[in-house]
């Protein structure tokens, strides 16, 4: 939707009552400069009213739109944006009044979506998000499906082009979505199949740019795309982690979470998310260095309800360590999170301890498992070996004794194994 050139971009926010000092709208404007950035814009400026409710109108009061577009024409600003979702119609007022493009919060993010989508299943996500948002907003003056279509039925009278063009896009939605279906399937199988192997699953969530994605780079040889940019990563990578204790995990990473994540990518990216409702348990990832961190993992913990993943074991990762700048005061903020490790993805040396805080975590959903193998039944001892933590092993005229301390679950599915043998 953003034309690819580096726009000169005016950002518009509103600070209302309800506002409150974990986060203010100059946090929030912050954030939507970064996006921006990342989106590849050039923020020139932005803009904050103060008012009660937004403009029903224009978002901003009509007297700052005259203002707003006196600016654009001095300082030839090529696009706004706004830290808010418009109505359809706020923005079409908007982008006749100002005579140029207006896009919102939402926009972009589908916008970065889109530019950052790389497998088959993300690409069809997004467009299936954008679509979704596009649909209300088209509107008469809207033209790019007809340049598309051609043909009959293409030239007629606006109104006429309108339905044509809704009727186009709610065609290609239900294509979509049937598309989409099969994908899912097809990573159901995947799962079913990785449901097979006596692993602890777990994902890595947490806000965007928190790091995720070097910490998955720095526990595992996974090669996943790290950088100071928001929603690096919108495919799941999935990747072995062994543990000191013999747990081993299977770790992915997820996609990150933002302030106001559009719905309609909550609910096109629903299967993807699913993994994370899937695991045995969640590394929450959090960027310490960051003042505003607890709001962060507020809205992190909200989205984390929404996919109904908030009562899974939740591990605090705090990252980005050698960006701290008072670390005494930052521990006593860090006591209500528990459990939690302070590390920098960076430090090789505190993936052991990382590694020590797991195996402590994780013991809580350890069993002890003592039984008696017959000697035709030894190759599940090789089972134990492996994903377990073989305590004794004693060999007796009937078979083997063992005493094996692992996870429960993965204990009962290699106990589902031995009694189908
Ligand atoms: N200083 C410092 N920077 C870090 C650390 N960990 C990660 N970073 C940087 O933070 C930025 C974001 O890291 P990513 O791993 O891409 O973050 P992410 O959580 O996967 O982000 P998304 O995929 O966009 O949600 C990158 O520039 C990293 O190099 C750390 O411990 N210290
Ligand atoms: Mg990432």
């Amino acid at each position: 939707m953003t034309p690819p050139l580096p726009l000169k971009t005016l950002l518009l926010g509103l600070k209302l009552p309800q506002e409150t000092q974990k986060w203010t709208c100059l946090d929030s404007i912050q954030e939507l400069s970064q996006l921006a950035k990342t989106a590849g814009l050039v923020v020139h400026d932005s803009l904050i009213q103060a008012r009660d409710t937004p403009h029903p109108r224009s978002y901003v009061g009509e007297g700052k739109v005259q203002e707003i577009k006196q600016q654009v024409q001095d300082q030839g600003i090529q696009l706004i944006i706004t830290d808010d979702e418009l109505s359809p119609s706020q923005q079409k007022n908007l982008e006749s009044e100002l005579n140029i493009k207006v896009l919102d919060r939402t926009g972009l993010i589908l916008d970065i979506f889109a530019q950052r989508a790389r497998t088959a299943e993300a690409q069809l996500q997004v467009e299936l998000a954008q679509l979704d948002y596009l649909l209300p907003r088209l509107t008469r003056l809207w033209t790019h499906l007809s340049r598309l279509g051609g043909g009959i039925g293409t030239r007629g009278p606006g109104e006429t082009q309108l339905e044509t063009d809704k009727r186009q896009i709610k065609e290609r939605i239900s294509t979509l979505q049937k598309k989409l279906k099969k994908t899912q399937r097809h990573r159901e199988v995947l799962r079913q199949n990785r449901d097979n192997i006596p692993m602890i699953s777990g994902a890595i969530i947490g806000y965007t740019n928190a790091g995720k994605s070097t910490l998955i780079n720095a526990l595992t040889a996974a090669h996943t795309l790290a950088e100071n940019a928001l929603f690096a990563t919108l495919d799941p990578t999935t990747k072995h982690w062994a543990l000191p204790n013999k747990d081993q995990v299977l770790l992915t990473d997820t996609v990150g979470f933002i302030q106001k994540l559009p719905t309609q990518l909550i609910t096109s990216f629903r299967a993807t998310l699913e993994e994370v409702c899937n695991a045995h348990f969640l590394l929450h990832v959090v960027d310490a260095s960051n003042p505003k961190f607890p709001v962060l993992i507020e809205t992190t913990q909200a989205l984390l309800k929404e996919l109904k993943a908030d009562t899974l074991p939740q591990i605090y990762v705090f990252n980005k360590r050698d960006q701290v700048q008072n670390e005494a005061s930052l521990n006593l903020l860090l006591a209500h999170y528990t459990p939690h490790v302070l590390i920098s993805a960076q430090n090789p040396l505190d993936m052991k301890l990382l590694e020590n805080a797991m195996v402590t975590f994780l013991q809580k959903e350890h069993t002890t498992i003592n039984l008696t193998l017959p000697f035709s039944k030894m190759t599940i001892l090789n089972l134990f070996h492996l994903y377990g933590r073989v305590l004794e092993e004693t060999y007796t005229e009937h078979g083997v004794d063992i005493k094996v301390d692992i996870h429960a679950d993965i204990g009962s599915k290699i106990m589902a194994i031995l009694e189908a043998l």
